[in-house]
């Protein structure tokens, strides 16, 4: 396989621009043996969409088939490592001025790659929280069920994001205030059809900025964007740092 052709436009423009921000989704996790949400789920899981698992609905109709989805998914993420996608971003994070990496995985890969500010929209496997929202955030444990709240009995749920709910406040206003910030947004590995973190990219570009997508599909988002470079992130992203690297 050849390298990838970056756009010698696009090149130019990096090596003037100091404001970067990338949203990141299921695809850049998808090199290290991350199933993808819209991709057919593997095995055991095959039979259950993200639809009917990751809402509030499902936790209350059958909390524990909830749990026990969670708990083999953190299991996959401890057994994996970041890929070159994931090393390219934290290489790329030194380049810029600001930079700014949201993603909506809950894995840690790119912690684990390197990046120390991370924005994270959908919450993490990694910790668990009270579903009746009196604030307690625990780490996840190894309990076949979910333990009960150690303050007000309720069910503990993982810490993320499902269907319906509101994206943590914090986060989701420093994911719009870097698009709308930003001199150019790179939409990686997200099939960009999830709000509101699919509007990022729209508003980047309305505020000015060049939108960049890196995906082997075509998305929501491709008719949009400046620059598409088609092909896995694994392999698309390290060959843009190796050449910035070159051109710093
Ligand atoms: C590769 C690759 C490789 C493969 N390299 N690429 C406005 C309009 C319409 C609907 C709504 C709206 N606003 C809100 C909604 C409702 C809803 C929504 O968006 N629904 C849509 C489905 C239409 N949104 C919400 O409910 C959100 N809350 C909210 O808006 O609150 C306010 C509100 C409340 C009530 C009513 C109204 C408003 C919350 C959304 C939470 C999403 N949660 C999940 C689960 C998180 C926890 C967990 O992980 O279990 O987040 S669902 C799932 O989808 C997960 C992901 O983060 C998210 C996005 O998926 P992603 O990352 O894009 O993955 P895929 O699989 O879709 O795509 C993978 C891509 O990778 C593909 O394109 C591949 O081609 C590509 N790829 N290999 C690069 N090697
Ligand atoms: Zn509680």
């Amino acid at each position: 396989m050849g390298r990838p052709d970056i756009p010698a436009e696009l090149g130019q423009a990096l090596s003037k621009l100091r404001r970067v921000a990338v949203l990141t989704g299921a695809g850049v996790s998808a090199e290290s043996g991350v199933p993808t949400f819209r991709d057919a789920q593997t095995g055991l899981w095959s039979r259950y969409s993200p639809e009917q698992l990751a809402t509030p609905e499902a936790f209350e109709r059958d909390p524990r088939l909830v749990w026990e989805w969670y708990t083999w998914r953190r299991q996959l993420v401890a057994a994996v490592h970041p890929n070159p996608a994931h090393l390219a971003l934290a290489r790329m994070a030194r380049l810029f001025a600001r930079f700014s990496l949201i993603t909506q995985n809950v894995d840690s890969l790119h912690q684990r790659a390197g990046n120390t500010e991370v924005i994270e929209l959908h919450g993490n496997i990694s910790r668990i929280t009270c579903s009746r929202g009196c604030g307690i955030v625990t780490a996840f444990d190894e309990s076949a069920a979910p333990p009960p709240c150690p303050s007000c009995g309720a069910p503990l749920r993982p810490d993320v994001v499902w269907f319906g709910e509101m994206l943590p406040a914090d986060a989701l206003s420093r994911a719009q205030e870097a698009a709308k910030s930003c001199e150019i947004f790179f939409s990686v590995g997200t099939s960009a059809q999830v709000y509101p973190a699919a509007e990022l990219p729209f508003s980047a570009r309305r505020a000015g900025a060049l939108l960049v997508e890196v995906n082997p599909e075509e998305t929501a988002l491709t008719a949009s964007a400046d620059f598409v470079l088609r092909g896995a992130a694994g392999r698309i992203l390290p060959h843009l740092v190796h050449q910035l690297e070159a051109a710093h």
